[in-house]
């Protein structure tokens, strides 16, 4: 028995628990976010952070301009702090910057928190999985849940119980039934990784599969991205992300019998994304579809995660992940790989003296 990817495997398969213990702590931040919201209105919201926590931000902006109307973006730490032109619109004191971090110690999110800070004068809310950790501490609201700490380097748990802070905080601002969604989610999980760990096992462990291509729209494309991450930091292997139409503009060239294209549908862009991945099939593509939507024939062609389509889609997202977390684990283990400690990569980025005075 390997004791390579013991944390990893725990923690993905904890994910249900991890959720269900989050809920309390993210409804008493209800009062707290809804304070600052009205007592400090913002007309754009900017979100940030580094690696896996980066897209995790790319999704969270996507998702927040979704369904507030409120202009967000996302962009890295190191961006913001190398090129803080990018960060400066509209007058001081009507943005709001969330930094997204597990560690609450990633050198470019801090030092980005400070930059924004002595551009615009704004506030910043950190969600991360440290409540004592320098980032929460210099926060003007830290969203905490260290509950979803991990022991593993590949961010799994503390990725989706963040997402779920995220969440939460589009469903705060549109005034929706926010526990009542996420309630369900860690039921919704269990059942995913109980009905698809052996698809998630088959594919990881399929050696005759040589490149992955995950591929995701508008707030999905955040978490293909992390998807992608997943398969490269735990197995080291040929990986890519792209949005979903784009793929065909040069990137499918790639596309052979040793390729599983990975499809993260949207309930909005369902016939177009799937029109994607059925010309992928016929270029020769094994193809993976996680779907709230499910079209007759689909499963003579590819091979299905149905998501219920009565979660929410602003509360779903959390759902595209673990299966998909499953199968970079599994992959990394087939190739004797250890997935809580991937090749060259440490918890933390710490950079000494990276300050933007000097940039
Ligand atoms: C950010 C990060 C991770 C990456 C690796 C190194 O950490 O880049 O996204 O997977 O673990 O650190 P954090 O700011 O979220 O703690």
């Amino acid at each position: 028995m390997t004791t390579r990817g013991v944390y990893t495997l725990a923690e993905i398969l904890s994910q249900p628990s991890i959720w269900q213990d989050t809920m309390e702590v993210i409804a008493g931040y209800q009062d707290d976010l809804n304070s600052l919201w009205r007592d400090h209105p913002v007309q754009q919201v900017l979100f940030s952070g580094c690696g896996s926590t980066y897209y995790l931000s790319h999704t969270a902006a996507a998702k927040f301009q979704t369904y507030t109307g409120i202009s967000a973006r996302s962009h890295p730490g190191s961006e913001m702090v190398l090129f803080p032109k990018l960060i400066c619109s509209g007058k001081p004191g009507t943005s709001l910057l969330v930094t997204i971090s597990r560690s609450g110690k990633t050198s470019e999110t801090l030092e980005a928190a400070t930059v924004f800070r002595r551009h615009t004068g704004g506030n910043v809310i950190s969600i991360t999985c440290d409540s004592q950790s320098p980032l929460a501490l210099q926060s003007d609201l830290a969203l905490a849940v260290d509950v979803a700490q991990e022991q593993s380097v590949a961010q799994t748990r503390s990725f989706t119980t963040m997402l779920l802070m995220a969440q939460s905080l589009v469903g705060f601002y549109t005034n929706q039934d926010v526990i009542g969604a996420l309630s369900d989610l860690p039921g919704q999980a269990q059942k995913l990784m109980d009905g698809y760990q052996m698809t998630a096992r088959r594919l990881g462990e399929d050696s005759t599969i040589e490149r992955f291509f995950f591929l995701g729209n508008s707030f999905l494309y955040g978490l293909a991205s992390e998807a992608m991450l997943k398969m490269k930091e735990m197995s080291l292997s040929h990986s890519e992300v792209y949005h979903t139409l784009e793929f065909r503009h040069g990137p499918m060239s790639m596309v052979n019998e040793k390729t599983l294209v990975v499809g993260l549908i949207s309930e909005s862009a369902y016939t177009h994304e799937i029109a994607v991945l059925r010309q992928m099939q016929q270029l020769g593509a094994r193809v993976l579809i996680i779907t709230p939507v499910i079209a007759p024939g689909i499963r003579d062609w590819a091979e299905v995660v149905e998501l219920d389509p009565s979660v929410p889609a602003w509360a779903r997202s959390v759902l595209y992940l673990p299966v998909l977390q499953l199968m970079a684990y599994y992959r990394a283990i087939s190739k004797n790989l250890d997935p809580d400690r991937p090749t060259n990569l440490d918890a933390v980025v710490h950079l000494d003296d990276f300050v933007s005075d000097r940039a």
